[in-house]
């Protein structure tokens, strides 16, 4: 808009002079060389600003119900309507021996003159009612959090309370590739609901979708695959 601005009266002032026959004064004739110079001014100014302040930072989440194939929801084991939930779903899982592996691959694209990106794990986003349950997360094969979940007893209406373990674990700075993070849970009888992960990106291109497929699988059955890039 600034630029805009200056450029109409940039334009002004030349329709100006055309109008008056007589030749402007020195002053005025000072301020319309001042005006004319200001776009190109301005867009110097753009450019430093762009070429000194490169950071960026993109922040990208994964519905963890998303991990299911269609045959998976339709047997409606594994998720639950939620009004509150982001995407009104979440994936339930009720896990007391560590079985269900969730996999969320992550591209990593860095910005136009980057080398590396550092994501950060920024939130997972969960609901429980009864004792708490843990929540394990590793990256590419290493431990990277470990959370206990919110315990409170509230006969069943917790479970549309949405709560979040905020950040965990330390960042990473990742060269251009893929990259598995890998989620299991260990619950009480009565399990875990999983609304969504949130990661952010430092100098991660800003037009890319960070996950880039996710997958559940169930170490005493055949994988459920889900590898549409769908965020
Ligand atoms: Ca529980
Ligand atoms: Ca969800």
């Amino acid at each position: 808009m600034l630029f805009q601005l200056l450029c109409s009266r940039t334009k002004q002032c030349h329709e100006n002079r055309k109008q008056v026959p007589h030749p402007p004064n020195k002053s005025s004739s000072l301020l319309t060389t001042v005006a004319m110079k200001i776009p190109s001014f301005v867009l110097l100014v753009c450019h430093v600003f762009v070429t000194i302040n490169g950071y960026v930072e993109i922040q990208r989440h994964y519905e963890f119900e998303d991990v299911l194939t269609r045959p998976a929801l339709e047997e409606r084991e594994l998720w639950v309507w939620r009004s509150e939930a982001s995407n009104y779903k979440t994936l339930r899982l009720v896990d007391e021996e560590q079985k269900y592996h969730i996999q969320l691959k992550v591209c990593i694209e860095p910005a136009e003159d980057q080398e590396f990106v550092t994501i950060t794990l920024d939130d997972i986003r969960y609901a429980n009612d009864g004792p708490f349950d843990y929540i394990f997360v590793s990256f590419e094969g290493r431990p990277w959090s470990v959370y206990a979940t919110y315990e409170r007893w509230a006969h069943g209406h917790d479970w549309n309370i949405f709560r979040n373990t905020g950040r965990n674990g330390v960042s990473h700075r990742l060269r251009k590739g893929v990259y598995t993070i890998d989620i299991s849970v260990l619950t009480d009888k009565w399990g875990l609901e999983l609304d969504k992960i949130r990661l952010n990106a430092e100098y991660q291109r800003l037009d890319s979708s960070l996950f880039c497929g996710g997958s559940i699988v169930n170490l005493h059955q055949p994988a459920h695959e889900n590898t549409d890039d769908k965020k």
